[in-house]
C-alpha cells in the first residue's frame, strides 16, 4: 500500500475507503502541536490529502517520495503549484461538485445584503422592533437588477443562472476568455472590468486566486462603482484590498457588501469589518453543506487513489501554466 497523509478529518465511510488502498498518517489539521510529526511524515509520503494548510514549496520539499496531491477544494491557492509543476507532481482538487452550492451561498449573501437581513433579523432578535419599518431600514431590490460577474468559471455560471432564470436579472460578465454559448443561454453581455463595476447594482467576484488576481478590486475599482451598489466576494480574501473596500463602505463609496472570504481567516473579530452594518460577513461557507461537503472528500478520495494508480484525469497543477 502507497503512503499517504491525510491532513484533514473525513467522515468515517470515506476514511476506511481511503485506507482500503493506502497506508494513512492522519492528522486532524496541521497546527504548532503537529506540525514537526507532520513534517516527519512527509518523508515517506507518497500522496496528500486534505485542506485549509498551506502546502509552499519548503514543506513539500521534505516529501521526496510524493507522487500526487489532492486537495478538497476547488481552490488549489494553497499549493505551490509552480513547484509542483517542476516536480511533476499533479495536483487533484475537486471541480463541479460544488458549483450550485456555493452559487446559493452567494445569492444567499446577495439577498441578505441587498434586504439587510442580518441587521434587521438582529434588530428584532435584540428587542429593537418598535415601530413599522421606515425608509431608513428599507433595502433595496434585486429582482430586475444587473449582476456583474467577475469569473465566469463553473460557479460563475451557477450564480449567473441564478440571477437570470431566478430573479430576471440582466447578466454582464469580465473573463480571461469569452464564453459565447453562456452569453446565448443567458443573454449575457461580456465586457471589461472597468465598464462592469460602472454599470452594475450588484458585482460579485468569483476568480481563482492567482498572481493575476491578488488585489484585483481596489480603492480605485470601488470608486468605479455606483454608490448604489452592492459588492459580493466568493473567490478569496485576497483579491480584494480589504482596506479599500473598508474605507468604501465606511463613506458611501458604495452601498454594502457580502463577503464570505477574507485576507486573514478566521477573520479577527477586532476588524474593521465587523463594526459595519452594510456588510454581511459569512465564516468561508461558500461550499459549507452536509451533501456537498461528503461529494469533495468523496471526489478528493477518489482522485488521490487514482491519481496513485497512474490517473491523474483531474490534474490541475499544470493548469496554470497554460494560462499565463
Ligand atoms: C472550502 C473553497 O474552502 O473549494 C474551495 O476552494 O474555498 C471551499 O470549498 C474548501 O472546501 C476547504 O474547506
Amino acid at each position: 500500500k502507497k503512503k499517504v497523509i491525510l491532513y484533514r478529518d473525513i467522515p468515517a465511510q470515506e476514511r476506511q475507503r481511503l485506507e482500503s488502498q493506502c497506508e494513512v498518517t492522519f492528522f486532524n489539521g496541521i497546527n504548532d502541536t503537529n506540525k514537526d510529526a507532520f513534517e516527519a511524515a512527509l518523508a515517506d509520503a507518497e500522496g496528500l490529502i486534505g485542506t485549509s494548510t498551506r502546502m509552499s514549496s519548503e514543506l513539500l520539499s521534505l516529501a521526496p517520495k510524493l507522487k500526487a496531491a489532492s486537495t478538497i477544494s476547488v481552490g488549489t491557492d494553497l499549493y505551490d503549484l509552480n513547484y509542483l509543476t517542476e516536480r511533476g507532481i499533479p495536483l487533484m482538487h475537486t471541480p463541479g461538485v460544488l458549483d450550485e452550492t456555493t452559487a446559493d451561498t452567494m445569492f444567499t449573501l446577495i439577498m441578505c445584503t441587498a434586504r439587510r437581513a442580518v441587521e434587521l433579523s438582529n434588530m428584532v432578535r435584540e428587542g429593537r422592533w418598535n415601530s413599522n419599518i421606515g425608509e431608513s431600514l428599507y433595502g433595496t431590490d434585486v429582482h430586475g437588477k444587473t449582476l456583474g460577474i467577475i469569473g465566469m468559471g463553473r460557479i460563475g455560471y451557477a450564480i449567473a443562472k441564478r440571477g437570470h432564470f431566478g430573479f430576471e436579472m440582466k447578466i454582464q460578465y469580465c473573463n480571461r476568455n469569452r464564453k459565447p454559448d453562456i452569453e446565448q443561454d443567458l443573454n449575457a453581455t461580456y465586457m471589461n472590468m472597468e465598464e462592469l463595476l460602472k454599470t452594475s447594482d450588484f458585482v460579485c467576484v468569483m476568480t481563482p486566486l492567482t498572481p493575476e488576481t491578488e488585489r484585483l478590486i481596489g480603492a480605485k475599482e470601488f470608486a468605479l462603482m455606483k454608490p448604489s451598489a452592492i459588492f459580493i466576494n466568493g473567490s478569496r480574501g485576497k483579491v480584494i484590498d480589504q482596506a479599500a473596500l473598508v474605507d468604501a463602505l465606511t463613506n458611501g463609496t458604495i452601498r454594502a457588501a457580502g463577503l464570505d472570504v477574507f485576507e486573514v481567516e478566521p477573520l479577527p473579530d477586532d476588524s474593521p469589518l465587523c463594526e459595519l452594518n452594510n456588510a454581511v460577513l459569512f465564516p468561508h461557507i461558500g461550499s459549507a453543506t452536509s451533501e456537498t461537503r461528503l461529494a469533495m472528500i468523496t471526489c478528493a478520495v477518489d482522485n488521490l487513489i487514482n491519481a496513485l494508480d497512474g490517473d491523474i484525469s483531474h490534474n490541475c497543477a499544470n493548469q496554470h501554466l497554460l494560462t499565463r
